[in-house]
């Protein structure tokens, strides 16, 4: 019996989910993994998710496949920050490795059924896990944690107000943002205090193994078009990896917009409670009112020890030694 944390991990396979699945597949229990349209189209998403675990060692963790399509919005993608096979210019062969063939929803209803002891990870759209929470109202009940990348305290990136997976599908988002589940959510408010560049591509091609020489390949397509990179999703999933790397969350009241003409896709964060002392700094708030009182739904990470991730990552990648 593993004494890791147990997790499922949804994502869209994408440059930075390859970096999340590194960390997650060394650290963590990975139950299963289910694929989603997001950064490109699901015939890509899953196809990466499944040569990840070839990649890593682990053909054994099930790949699944979810929805392509978002819920109600037409299609979104980000080929032009993860290439059009999710994975810069990096072309690589169809893994071994075969898809399950039960649907990615059917398998996230029949998991978190049957277990209470497994963490949800999002690293893309919500699509999938709002369609399970619509098929099996039960669910809500029995998913213990949702750690989610998505979202922000303050800018957006697909447009000023909006982060990337919450905007491809803001209706799917509100549904798990409203069901109760308990959401630990790591928005762009900190992944953008990560900033991988061109150096660290070099340093990654300088460890010699298969893992280092693909994230060196994947990196330099981002940190060389655009300077630096942030590979959200990986900070994201540090916050189970190693939970010192987030240094400071608050717990709040998030909803997610649906139909601002500026902010549709943005996670409104309830700040009412919480004053800052520094207007330049970000949010750095203490808790100073109770007049609102907002039920809190989201513990929000705010602040993120970038050296100690670093750290962290790069030991990762290096202990998947001649594998
Ligand atoms: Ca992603």
């Amino acid at each position: 019996m593993s004494d890791k944390r147990k997790v499922v991990i949804d994502c869209d396979p994408g440059i930075d989910d390859c970096f999340a699945l590194m960390m997650c597949i060394k650290h963590l229990d990975v139950q299963g993994i289910v694929a989603v349209g997001g950064n490109t189209g699901l015939k890509y998403t899953e196809r990466n998710a499944r040569y990840m675990t070839e990649l890593t060692g682990r053909p054994d963790i099930p790949v699944y496949a979810g929805y392509d399509m978002p819920m109600i919005n037409k299609p979104v993608r980000a080929t032009e920050v993860h290439g059009s096979g999710g994975l810069g210019t990096v072309s690589i062969e169809e893994p071994k490795k075969q898809l399950e063939k039960q649907h990615g929803v059917d398998y996230l209803v029949d998991t978190f059924m049957n277990h209470d002891d497994i963490t949800l990870i999002t690293l893309g759209p919500l699509t999938n896990v709002a369609q399970a929470l619509l098929k099996e109202p039960e669910l809500k009940k029995r998913i213990p944690e949702i750690l989610c990348m998505g979202g922000s305290a303050l800018a957006g990136n697909a447009t000023s107000a909006a982060e990337f997976n919450i905007y491809v599908d803001p209706e799917a988002a509100k549904i798990v943002f409203e069901s109760g589940i308990p959401i630990r959510m790591v928005g762009l408010n900190v992944t953008r205090q990560n900033g991988m560049t061109p150096e660290d591509v070099e340093l990654l091609k300088n460890i010699h193994n298969p893992v280092a020489d693909f994230a060196a390949q994947i990196m330099a397509f981002t940190a060389g078009h655009y300077g630096r990179t942030s590979l959200c999703d990986a900070c994201a999933v540090s916050w189970l990896v190693d939970p010192a790397i987030i240094t400071k969350s608050a717990k709040v009241h998030v909803d997610v917009e649906t139909k601002g003409e500026f902010t549709r896709g943005m996670t409104v964060c309830d700040w009412r409670e919480y004053m800052g002392k520094n207007p330049k700094e970000d949010i750095v708030h203490e808790k100073q009112f109770s007049q609102w009182n907002p039920v809190p739904n989201v513990e929000v990470a705010l602040e993120f020890d970038e050296k100690r991730f670093r750290q962290v990552l790069f030991d990762t990648i290096a202990s998947y030694g001649d594998r």
